[in-house]
């Protein structure tokens, strides 16, 4: 997939924190051409399923292209003032603290830090919170606790080094597959290297794993406290780092007590042996690295998850040295950023302190303000209530989606339509949060906006533009920087581009800092215009006239009071209880190939075939207690609410719980937003939401009859029960589960392919079975398909939506449409594994029982995994699977 490259820019990656470097270049027929960056220190040159498929991603179907006031298509300067208008006129009436902004980690450092001086230091309220808080403010406030600022101690390079590297609640395959696949690499090479994954689902992950400790939900406190016992017991404390560059480890190994192995168990879920196995790798080898995400982020003790991580590190000395440290891998590409301008409620700008009233003063100095917030704002849940009951009459939401991503989704759906007045910056022109706006901002995509990024190793990259802005789409920047001029601070916001923006950001990281802040990239703060092009990727801390290697925690260092590192008493935690109404634990996350709420991915074909629909994962034990069989709909709910998804059973799944990914949304699906589940519980410390541990209750959904269709055109309506939509090649995939005896199912057919009445349908009908089958063609082509059963269909998916790339000249090719089934000289490719090639789970099992016995063969035979290579844990389970068919 490599191309000529001279024209072609360098920029980063859209998605995750990993901050992959990306080469891309627009054709002359508008396509577009992309690789990785081979120069770029985070990946060079790999790219995962996602960031491979950026093309598909990239046009302009259904993108959000003129302002909107009231559905109505305005001019950029009307739609400015409407904006300024309905926040001055709140403040006014109702003071500053009446009106907020929630952003998004997807925003750029400079739109960020605008969006932040101006609520912060112009309108004078710290109503600014953003998607962060669902995301990374565990970290953040752990990392506070620990080192007295929001660093992040290690780098991609320290993984690689590490001899053991633990893996905490992350799905690092799926979620960040360069870095995965970076330590797999690492491991191929020095097979001594050790893994361990902690997340109570057996994950794709667990491929690299040596251990795996399907742990339960919330038990990281017990496991990581009586890990610091364990380690005060065996004598593997570093006494001197501990004597020289901490504080607190007296009262944190008191607090850690009672720590048997037994109580350890109890709590946890693992047994002794499972227990002692980890305990005994991390007492053995020194150069640990421990990878942390959401599994301990998003909980109701995320911060004590945090804090009893970095609590092992600094008892034991292994932080700030190659290949040692606890490490907090961030979830969007500029997650990193929005800390480093102060873009949570409780934080200011360059990492100072909201709280710290010489903060205040230093950066109300450097801004020239006239005011500055006193006190920390709303955080997001918080925030949402606010607007739910009154208190926040203006809000502007940039770039995140909180009708579907947070807590109570549908009070926080409800809340945004009730709000007085509500501003959405976006980019693409429907979505459940999108919906609701009085006003519609169209924003700048990924390929047409400049400016910087810092993903998960502090590492600063240039995004930059390749592709025009299209309609009258504007970059956040400048959207946010002329509401502020309309708003009176016409010289504060008067910026020429974000050059200027970044310039600024990085002299007030060093404005008055004299080593006293983790944030220092002084030596960015004279750059010109042609300097930030030029910017090549570089990790922070980079003070004005220094040589700094970018390393931080060298010798202690810790930017405390003490400037030691402080260990935090945390006691093991006791179980939650759940409502017997509700018995099993929902834990929710992420796909390999959807992003969040999929404005992005879902466009794309090839990343919808990998999982079309949304499902719940359940163990086939607890299935079978609930009369529930793979492929049934279920119906998962909560004390706030219900949703229908597709039953996948699996022993990946431990008993007890179960797993829904957040991605499916009301554009994508009946009834499958899974935020409508999960209740608004967050950490006390960090405000972050407990995303991962609901109480819910499942049943199966009685379908009278399932659907699945193929069509060439997205349908107008979809009237069932249960529907799902996906994006296939040349068209639409979708599925379908009727309550009812519906009466004229050739009716729905022709308004699903949108036929007219005197179009021709070829029908089978089989009554004894309940199949009925429907297709309509426009010359040879397919326009349409549907296959209706009492049970749930028995289609190949990929074979069903093959036939909207194939001609249809003969009848018997026509027919074979309606017979629903590949004919003799057609394998059917089964369910997409691979999506950079297109090569199905069937085709992998049929090479593997052909004597391909490794990944390697089945990519020389297939090509399968051989590009970004995020299919590799897939494909070797099914070669796996096979093995053990073969053995039995
Ligand atoms: N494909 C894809 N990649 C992404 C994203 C995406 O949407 N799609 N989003 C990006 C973003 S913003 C983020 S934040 C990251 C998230 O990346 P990850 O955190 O890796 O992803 P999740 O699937 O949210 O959750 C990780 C794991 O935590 C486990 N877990 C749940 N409860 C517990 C627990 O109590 N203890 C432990 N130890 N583990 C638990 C879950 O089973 C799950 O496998 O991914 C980024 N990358
Ligand atoms: N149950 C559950 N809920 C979760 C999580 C979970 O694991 N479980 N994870 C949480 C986490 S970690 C996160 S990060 C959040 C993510 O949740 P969200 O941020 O709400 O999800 P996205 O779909 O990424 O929303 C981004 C929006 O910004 C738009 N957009 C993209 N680029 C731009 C741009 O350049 N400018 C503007 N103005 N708009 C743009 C997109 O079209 C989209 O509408 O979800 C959280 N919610
Ligand atoms: S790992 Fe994939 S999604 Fe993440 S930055 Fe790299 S290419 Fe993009
Ligand atoms: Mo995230």
């Amino acid at each position: 997939m490599s191309f000529e490259e001279p024209q072609a820019i360098r920029t980063t990656c859209p998605y995750c924190g990993v901050g992959c470097g990306v080469r891309a270049r627009r054709e002359s027929d508008g396509s577009v051409q992309l690789s990785g960056d081979p120069e770029h220190p985070s990946n060079f040159g790999r790219l995962c399923s996602k960031g491979s498929a950026l093309p598909e991603t990239v046009g302009l179907a259904g993108r959000l292209l003129y302002p909107k006031v009231d559905g109505r298509r305005m001019a950029w300067d009307d739609a400015l003032g409407a904006v300024a208008d309905g926040f001055t006129r709140a403040i006014e009436e109702h003071g500053p603290d009446s009106v907020a902004f929630y952003c998004s980690g997807q925003l750029l450092t400079e739109d960020y830090y605008l969006a932040n001086k101006l609520m912060k230091g112009f309108i004078g309220s710290a109503n600014i919170d953003t998607n962060s808080r669902l995301c990374m403010a565990s970290a953040v406030a752990g990392h506070k606790r620990a080192f007295g600022a929001d660093t992040v101690p290690c780098t991609y390079e320290d993984l690689e080094e590490a001899d053991l590297v633990v893996l905490v609640g992350s799905n690092l395959a799926w979620c960040h597959p360069v870095i995965y696949q970076r330590i797999a690499a690492a491991k191929e090479k020095r097979p001594e290297m050790k893994i361990v994954l902690i997340d109570p689902r057996r994950t794709m992950t667990a491929d690299i794993a040596d251990l795996h400790l399907p742990i339960r939900a919330d038990g990281d406190v017990a496991l990581f406290t009586g890990l610091l016992a364990w380690l005060d017991e065996h004598d593997a404390i570093d006494r001197s780092y501990v004597e020289n560059h901490t504080e607190g480890f007296g009262d944190a190994l008191k607090a850690a007590q009672p720590a048997s192995l037994e109580r350890i168990a109890m709590l946890t879920g693992l047994n002794a042996e499972q227990l002692t196995a980890f305990y005994d790798l991390f007492t053995r080898i020194q150069k640990t690295v421990t990878l942390f995400s959401q599994g301990v982020n998003q909980s109701q003790r995320g911060t004590d998850k945090v804090n009893a991580i970095i609590n092992y590190h600094l008892a034991t000395g292994r932080i700030g040295r190659p290949g040692m440290g606890p490490f907090s891998i961030t979830g969007q590409p500029n997650a990193m950023g929005g800390r480093e301008v102060g873009g949570l409620a409780n934080t200011l700008a360059a990492h100072m302190e909201l709280e710290d009233s010489g903060h205040r003063d230093r950066v109300q100095r450097f801004w020239h303000s006239p005011r500055i917030a006193d006190k920390p704002g709303l955080k997001a849940v918080e925030l949402f209530q606010a607007v739910a009951d009154g208190r926040i009459k203006a809000l502007w939401i940039m770039a995140t989606n909180p009708a579907d991503t947070l807590p109570e989704a549908d009070l926080v759906e409800q809340a945004i339509k009730d709000c007085p007045f509500v501003v959405v910056s976006d980019v693409v022109n429907e979505t459940d949060t999108v919906r609701h706006a009085h006003v519609k901002l169209p924003a700048a995509a990924w390929g047409e906006k400049d400016g910087t990024v810092t993903n998960s190793e502090r590492r600063i990259s240039r995004q930059r533009p390749f592709l025009p802005m299209p309609g009258d789409a504007q970059p956040d920047w400048w959207i946010i920087a002329e509401v502020g001029k309309r708003m009176g601070f016409e010289d504060a916001f008067a910026y020429d581009g974000p050059d200027e923006i970044f310039a600024e950001h990085a002299a007030l990281s060093a404005f008055e800092n004299e080593g006293t802040r983790d944030f220092d990239i002084g030596a960015c703060a004279g750059l010109d215009r042609g300097g930030y092009d030029a910017l090549q990727p570089f990790q922070w801390p980079r003070p004005k006239e220094s040589t700094s290697s970018g390393q931080v925690f060298v010798d202690g260092g810790f930017f405390t009071q003490s400037g030691r590192g402080r260990l935090v008493p945390i006691s093991p935690s006791v179980r939650r209880e759940h409502d017997p109404a509700f018995p099993m634990t929902l834990n929710t996350g992420r796909v390999r190939d959807h992003w969040h709420s999929m404005t992005r991915t879902g466009r794309s074909p090839r990343l919808s075939q990998h999982l079309a629909e949304p499902f719940v994962e359940l163990n086939p034990r607890d299935a079978a207690r609930h009369g529930i069989a793979n492929a049934d709909i279920v119906r998962v709910s909560s004390g706030d609410g219900a949703i229908l998804v597709r039953a996948l059973l699996t022993d990946r799944q431990s008993p007890g719980s179960v797993f829904v990914p957040m991605h499916w949304t009301d554009q994508f699906a009946s009834n499958a937003r899974v935020d409508r589940l999960v209740p608004a519980v967050t950490d006390p410390l960090s405000g972050q939401p407990a995303s991962k541990n609901a109480a819910v209750r499942i049943e199966r959904f009685v379908a009278t009859t399932y659907g699945f269709a193929v069509l060439a055109h997205k349908p107008r309506n979809l009237n069932a029960e249960y529907w799902a939509i996906a994006r296939c090649d040349e068209g639409w995939r979708v599925e379908l589960g009727f309550a009812y005896p519906s009466g004229d199912w050739r009716q729905l057919a022709r308004e699903l392919f949108d036929a007219p009445a005197e179009a021709e349908l070829l029908a089978y009908e089989d009554h004894h079975g309940g199949q009925q089958r429907f297709a309509s063609f426009k010359g040879s082509q397919l326009t349409g398909a549907l296959y209706l059963a009492a049970e749930p269909v028995p289609v190949s998916r990929s074979w069903a939506t093959d036939q909207l790339l194939r001609t249809h000249e003969e009848r018997h090719a026509r027919l074979a449409v309606i017979a629903g089934r590949p004919g003799g000289d057609v394998p059917d490719r089964g369910a997409i594994v691979c999506t950079c090639f297109g090569v199905g789970a069937n085709e992998i099992a049929r090479a593997a029982a052909g004597g391909c016995a490794t990944v390697e063969a089945v990519g020389e035979a297939l090509q399968a995994g051989t590009n970004c290579g995020s299919c590799r844990a897939e494909i070797k389970g099914i070669i796996d699977a096979n093995r053990l068919q073969a053995a039995e």
